[in-house]
């Protein structure tokens, strides 16, 4: 038998298509179960993938990165997959713009403090929608809905808490499935002393995850000298910053200062969120770019080589 025919005989359990695509275990099983994006063979101790299927889902991961949603692309066969994938994607064509998705279970799970029913929802969304999409779509306004409940009363320092660890969970395996493509640096995410509010760089790793971008994600309220030498470890290409309290400002200014300061010469430093804004001119008089909305972060990420 020649070697070609040989390994058309292969066959490879899920874990192992799971680290050969970067596609999580569970999505792959949600792409089949839902949507029949391949439909391995199976024997006593589960599924069998054969190359063609490996072929198939390796195209599916990629158009999922770029924008397709998987629910209209997993039924295609592979010559129609891999055209899509030349063609590239017009942004007017990404779906999910038109229906906004329903929170109301999320909501309510965060309201019984159910966090397997988060977890399991936030998974579910994924599994169908972009990377882009889910930041944009669920993500986003989830954060924003927790945020009100929060003020509003309904819900408590804990619930909130919950949902910023499922969040923070939730961009750990979308970084893990859009692994930096070669060429590609990496990001340190982060907020100065003092500043606890974390959602917003939280969505920001999860952008630059959806672009194909390292993530270093140190989270919020931590020491100049700690992301400096993250920074430094890391190679990283830049270091985005969140800042949303508008209480001591001078001091946080002073933090990006440092940092700004510190970092190797060639990694910039940008800062979002609320306090950030209104403060325009202290950032930039320390050295910092300031990133006024989530579209100029994915502006930025392009220049780095980030896909969207
Ligand atoms: C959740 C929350 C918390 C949580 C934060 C948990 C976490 N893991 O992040 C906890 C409970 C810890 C908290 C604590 C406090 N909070 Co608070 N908190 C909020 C709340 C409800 C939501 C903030 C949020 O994360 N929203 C989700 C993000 C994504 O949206 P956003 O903040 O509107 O940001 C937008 C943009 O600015 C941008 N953005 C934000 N960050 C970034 C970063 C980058 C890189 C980019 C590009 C864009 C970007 O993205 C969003 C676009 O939609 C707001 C009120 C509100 N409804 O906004 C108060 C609020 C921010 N908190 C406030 C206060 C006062 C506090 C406390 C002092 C309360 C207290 N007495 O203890 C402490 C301070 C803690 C500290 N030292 O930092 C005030 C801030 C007032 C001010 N101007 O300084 C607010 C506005 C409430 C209020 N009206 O009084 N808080």
């Amino acid at each position: 038998m020649d070697s070609a025919a040989a390994h058309s005989q292969d066959r490879y359990p899920i874990r192992v298509v799971a680290r050969l695509t970067g596609i999580p275990i569970d999505t792959l099983r949600a792409w089949e179960r839902r949507y029949g994006a391949v439909e391995p063979a199976r024997d006593d101790r589960g599924r069998l993938y054969d190359d063609a299927d490996l072929r198939k889902l390796k195209l599916l991961r990629r158009l999922v990165e770029r924008g397709h949603a998987i629910g209209r692309i997993a039924g295609m066969e592979e010559p129609e997959l891999g055209r899509l994938l030349e063609a590239g994607l017009d942004p007017e064509d990404r779906d999910g713009k038109a229906d906004a998705i329903d929170l109301t279970g999320l909501l309510e799970a965060v309201d019984r403090y159910d966090l397997p029913s988060v977890d399991r929802m936030l998974g579910k969304l994924s599994a169908v929608l972009s990377s882009r999409e889910m930041v944009h779509d669920v993500v986003l306004p989830f954060m924003r809905e927790v945020g009100r409940g929060w003020q509003l009363g309904r819900f408590t320092v804990a619930q909130e808490h919950m949902v910023s660890g499922a969040l923070r969970n939730l961009l750990g395996s979308l970084a893990r499935v859009q692994a930096p493509r070669e060429g590609r640096e990496g990001i340190v995410f982060a907020t100065p002393p003092g500043e606890r509010h974390e959602l917003g760089i939280t969505a920001a790793g999860m952008l630059a995850a959806a672009g194909g971008l390292g993530v270093t994600y140190l989270g919020a309220d931590l020491p100049v000298g700690d992301v400096i030498e993250a920074a430094r470890r890391t190679g990283a290409r830049a270091v985005v910053l969140g800042l949303t309290r508008s209480v001591g400002i001078p001091e946080a200014v002073e933090a990006i200062r440092a940092i700004a300061e510190g970092v190797p010469r060639g990694v910039e430093v940008f800062v979002g969120g609320a306090a950030a804004e209104a403060h325009p001119d202290a950032i930039r008089q320390v050295g910092a770019t300031l990133l006024r909305s989530f579209d100029a972060l994915e502006g930025a990420y392009r220049t780095m080589g980030g896909r969207f």
